[in-house]
């Protein structure tokens, strides 16, 4: 029986390098005559991703819970392509998925509101705060990667690498209570991991310099290359 494609995410805070490191990765898996597809969320092209891109760059405002609401259904506008993907054979490598999304809903919920815009603030005190179970929710039964690569590093050491830009969450405290959440996150995924290790959540030191991170991550995706045997899992099941 033919085996399918392994899935693999790649998590971290801003600046952490996972586009440049899943880049580098697609090249050498490339290299070595395998097919690997690369995936990025937000996909900012869909008309979904194209309100995600207008409300990260201050250019909307919108309630919490409906920003947590569009990007999980971004990644469901993508979630049958990644299934056939995974079908053909192909490894699946993904910058960013729904961790991400719950790591930000929650820290953003745990603060007071980024935005200064009254309408905002009086709905969040009305409103109930993100927590961690009402964010998992909508991404439930999600394709399940077979492994996350978090690329873990200091906000101090991320403003290193050029600051923060001028997208809505690029503030130093925001990225520090976004790594509290992800540690939480690390360890509900540890816990639901398979005895096999299918499912992992590995912790990279991503401050380090580019080719040890590379070569970290790359001891954890090559023994994924010859593809899986299990069925995909369903994210959160
Ligand atoms: N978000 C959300 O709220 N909910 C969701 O469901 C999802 C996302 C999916 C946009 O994400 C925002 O959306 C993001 C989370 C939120 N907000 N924040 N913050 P994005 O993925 O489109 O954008 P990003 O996270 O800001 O990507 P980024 O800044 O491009 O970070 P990166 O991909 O981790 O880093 P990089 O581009 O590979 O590298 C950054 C720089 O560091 C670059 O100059 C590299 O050359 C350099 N670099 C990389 N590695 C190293 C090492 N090892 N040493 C030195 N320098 C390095």
């Amino acid at each position: 029986m033919t085996r399918r494609g392994a899935f693999v995410v790649v998590e971290g805070l801003d600046r952490s390098g996972k586009t440049t490191q899943a880049e580098i990765m697609r090249r050498r898996i490339q290299e070595g005559g395998r097919e690997v597809v690369c995936i990025k969320f937000p996909d900012r092209s869909t008309p979904i991703g194209k309100m995600i891109d207008s409300y990260l760059h201050s250019q909307s405002d919108l309630d919490d819970h409906v920003v947590h609401l569009l990007f999980s259904a971004n990644r469901w506008e993508f979630a049958s392509t990644i299934l056939s993907y995974l079908e053909q054979g192909k490894l699946v490598l993904c910058d960013r998925y729904a961790f991400s999304g719950i790591a930000f809903s929650v820290a953003k919920s745990s603060q007071t509101p980024i935005s200064t815009e009254g309408h905002l603030e009086s709905s969040l005190e009305k409103l109930s705060p993100i927590t961690l179970p009402w964010a998992r929710a909508p991404d439930s039964a999600l394709p399940s990667p077979d492994l996350t690569l978090f690329l873990d590093i200091s906000p101090e050491v991320a403003l290193t690498r050029g600051g923060y830009g001028e997208e809505r969450y690029e503030k130093a405290d925001m990225q520090k209570r976004v790594r509290n959440v992800f540690e939480e996150i690390g360890r509900q995924v540890s816990a639901n991991a398979g005895e096999a290790g299918d499912g992992r959540w590995v912790v990279v030191d991503a401050g380090r310099d580019m080719s040890a991170v590379t070569e970290e991550m790359w001891g954890h995706v090559q023994p994924l290359l010859d593809g899986v045997d299990s069925p995909v899992g369903r994210l959160w099941e």
